[in-house]
C-alpha cells in the first residue's frame, strides 16, 4: 500500500468512525421557550407540505397548589430550523388544566376532523380532579374543548393516557379506554380500568364512564391483536400500575372483540412489586413478532425493559423479560423522586429496515437519552446508553418525541427540559454540523 492509499485508507476508516458518531449523538439545532414543559407528542396534519406536515402537542405543569396548565401546540416547526426555532408560532390551545399528561392527537377518522386528546390530575392540592380533554381545532382561532371525563359531581381520577376504540359495536364510533387512580393520603383507593362512552349524539354530548375492572390498573396502557395457533386472533389490552404495582393484560372473549361487558374480560398478571409506569407495544428486536416495551420506575435503579410476547400470550410464565436499560437514579433528592420516564421507539433516518432507536426521558434524574442498538441480531438485547443533554440535578425531563420535521431523512429530536421552560431541538441529519 503506498502513502497515498493510507491516506485514503484512514479518511476512510475516520469517516466511517464520524457517520458513526453522527448516528450515535444528534446535533443540537436549537430550544423552543415555553413556561414548565412536559409531555410531547407529534401531530401530524394533513396535506403534503414537508416543513409543514408536523405540529408539537406539549403540555405543562406547574407544582403550585390550585395553579392551572396550559396544553401548547408548537405549529409547523419544520418551517423554522433556519432561524433556529426563534420565530416559531407557540398556540395556547386549552390553559384549565391541572399537571397535564400525555397529549395525543385523535385519529381524523374518529371525530372527521382535526383534534386533540388531553389528560390531567395530579396529586397537588387543588389539581386533583383530572379530566380527559377533546379539543376540537376545526377553528384554530378559537379551538374549543370538552371533558369527556366530567361527571355530575367531581370525582379525584388521574388520568395518563387512553386509547380508541369502538368498544361497545353499537353506534360505530370509537369509544376511550383508560387506566385512572383515585389517591387518598398518597395511598390508591381506586384504580380503574374504565372505558368513556362516545354519546350517541356526537361528542359534545355527556360522556357515560363505565368501570371494566377494579384494582386493575393505573397509568398506561396500548392494544394489540394477537395470533393463537392458526385460526384465533385476540384482541389484547397491556397495561401498567404504578400505585397498583402490577403489569397486567386483559382479553375479551364478547363477540367481535365486544369489550363492553366486564364478565367477557380475563386479567392476567405478568408482574407484580414494582412500580410499572409507561408501557408501548412495538417489535423491539425486530424478529417479526411485537415486544411489550415498559419503564420501571423508582428512586434508585430504575429501568426500561422488554417482555416478549409467547405463541401463546394468555400463558404468562412464558413471557421473556430483557433489560435493556437500567440503573436510573433520581437525582431530585426528594422521597417522590422517580427515574426515568416514558421510553418510546423511533428511527434516527427514514431507513426503518432495522432496530428502532429508544428514547428514553429520565424524568427525576433531570437527563435524556437514546438507547441505540449495538447489533442487528434479534438475539442480542445490548443497548449504548447516549445521555443528549443532562440539565442538572433537581430538574426534570419529562417529555421526548420525534419526527423528520423537514422531511430531508433526518429525524428531529424534541426534549422538554422542564425547570428551565426549553423544549431543545436535536436532528439525526448526518448532513448538519451544528454541534451538540
Ligand atoms: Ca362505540
Ligand atoms: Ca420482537
Ligand atoms: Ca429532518
Amino acid at each position: 500500500m503506498g502513502r497515498a492509499q493510507l491516506f485514503i485508507a484512514l479518511v476512510a476508516v475516520t469517516f466511517a468512525l464520524l457517520t458513526d458518531l453522527v448516528q450515535s449523538q444528534p446535533k443540537f439545532l436549537g430550544v423552543i421557550s415555553l413556561p414548565y414543559p412536559a409531555h410531547m407528542n407529534i401531530f401530524t396534519h394533513t396535506g403534503d407540505n414537508p416543513t409543514r406536515k408536523y405540529s408539537l402537542l406539549v403540555n405543562t405543569y406547574s407544582t403550585e397548589r390550585n395553579s392551572y396548565d396550559t396544553a401548547y401546540m408548537v405549529q409547523h416547526p419544520g418551517d423554522h430550523i433556519a432561524s433556529n426555532f426563534t420565530d416559531v408560532a407557540v398556540k395556547s390551545i386549552y390553559n384549565f388544566l391541572y399537571w397535564g399528561k400525555e397529549i395525543q392527537q385523535i385519529p381524523t377518522s374518529v371525530l372527521d376532523t382535526e383534534a386533540i386528546l388531553n389528560f390531567d390530575g395530579s396529586t397537588i392540592s387543588g389539581k386533583a380532579t383530572g379530566s380527559v380533554y377533546i379539543t376540537d381545532m376545526t377553528d384554530y382561532t378559537f379551538p374549543a374543548t370538552y371533558n369527556a371525563a366530567s361527571t355530575l359531581v367531581p370525582e379525584s381520577f388521574m388520568y395518563s393516557n387512553g386509547i380508541w376504540k369502538d368498544i361497545n359495536l353499537i353506534n360505530s364510533r370509537d369509544d376511550i379506554m383508560a387506566c385512572r387512580v383515585q389517591l387518598v393520603n398518597g395511598q390508591q383507593r381506586y384504580s380503574q380500568f374504565v372505558w368513556l362512552e362516545h354519546p350517541r349524539n356526537g361528542f359534545k354530548d355527556r360522556w357515560s364512564i363505565h368501570v371494566l375492572k377494579e384494582s386493575a390498573c393505573d397509568t398506561s396502557l396500548a392494544l394489540t391483536s394477537l395470533k393463537v395457533g392458526l385460526l384465533d386472533t385476540y384482541e389484547v389490552i397491556y397495561a401498567t400500575g404504578q400505585y397498583t404495582q402490577r403489569l397486567v393484560l386483559f382479553w375479551t372473549s364478547g363477540f367481535n372483540n365486544n369489550w363492553s361487558n366486564p364478565d367477557d374480560i380475563t386479567t392476567g398478571v405478568l408482574e407484580t412489586g414494582r412500580e410499572y409506569y409507561d408501557l408501548t407495544i412495538v417489535d423491539v428486536n425486530r424478529d417479526g413478532n411485537v415486544d411489550i416495551l415498559f419503564t420501571v420506575i423508582s428512586q434508585t435503579g430504575g429501568s426500561v425493559e422488554v417482555y416478549e410476547i409467547p405463541n401463546d400470550f394468555r400463558l404468562t410464565e412464558s413471557y421473556k423479560n430483557h433489560v435493556i436499560a437500567s440503573g436510573f437514579d433520581s437525582r431530585n433528592g426528594g422521597a417522590a423522586g422517580r427515574s426515568p420516564g416514558i421510553a418510546r421507539a423511533f428511527y434516527p433516518t427514514t431507513s426503518t429496515n432495522q432496530k428502532p432507536y429508544i428514547m428514553v426521558a429520565g424524568a427525576d434524574d433531570g437527563r435524556a437519552y437514546v438507547l441505540r442498538p449495538i447489533s442487528q441480531s434479534a438475539n442480542d438485547w445490548g443497548y449504548e446508553k447516549i445521555v443528549v443533554v443532562d440539565s442538572g440535578p433537581n430538574e426534570a425531563v419529562v417529555g421526548m418525541t420525534a419526527a423528520d420535521i423537514n422531511g430531508n431523512g433526518g429525524t428531529e429530536l424534541f426534549v422538554s427540559l422542564h425547570d428551565q421552560d426549553a423544549i431543545r431541538v436535536y436532528t439525526f441529519d448526518p448532513e448538519i454540523s451544528t454541534t451538540l
